[in-house]
């Protein structure tokens, strides 16, 4: 059902000064950025590889304001891993697949991802304590 890791999601206080981190140190390329106001975030992808399955990236993201997924999460834990997106072929119906066997979705359908991608969230509670994302990309 898992394609590859997506991406990475990497929560941050100063979007810029880390993009200019992963850009200096990793040699990194930002090919997206968006504000997202649904789910609070401003967002960057940097590529990191390409794959028979599609590409993957590091996402760093910078809450819009505190009282948001991100903006709490920075406040309890400060920066760091926020959550694992892995891509599957049809979001929908991954979700029916995993729903069904017991862990709880917090989206029931998919919402509107980083470049196009549908998306949807499970509960890290219910996943060992990792926030992850299904991520049915565009461009493929
Ligand atoms: C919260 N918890 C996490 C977590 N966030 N655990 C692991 N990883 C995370 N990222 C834990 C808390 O420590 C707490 O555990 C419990 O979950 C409840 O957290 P809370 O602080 O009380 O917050 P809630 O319950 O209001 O919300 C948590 C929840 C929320 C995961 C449901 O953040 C959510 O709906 N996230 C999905 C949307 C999202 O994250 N959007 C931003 C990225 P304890 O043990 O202390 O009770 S948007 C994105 O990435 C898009 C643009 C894209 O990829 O394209």
């Amino acid at each position: 059902m898992l394609l590859r890791i997506d991406h990475v999601g990497v929560a941050c206080t100063n979007l810029e000064e880390k993009i200019e981190f992963y850009e200096s140190v990793f040699g990194l390329t930002v090919v997206s950025r968006e504000v997202n106001e649904e789910q609070g975030v401003r967002e960057a992808m940097l590529h990191v590889a390409d794959g028979d399955q599609g590409a993957s990236y590091v996402q760093l993201l910078e809450p819009l304001h505190p009282d948001t997924a991100v903006g709490k999460f920075l406040a309890k834990r400060g920066e760091g891993v926020h959550h694992i997106g892995y891509g599957v072929a049809d979001v929908t119906k991954a979700l029916e697949e995993i729903g069904a066997k017991g862990v709880r979705l917090i989206d029931q359908r998919p919402r509107h991802g980083s470049m196009g991608a549908s998306i949807a969230f499970l509960h890290p509670k219910d996943v060992g304590g990792v926030l992850t994302e299904l991520v049915e990309s565009s461009r493929r």
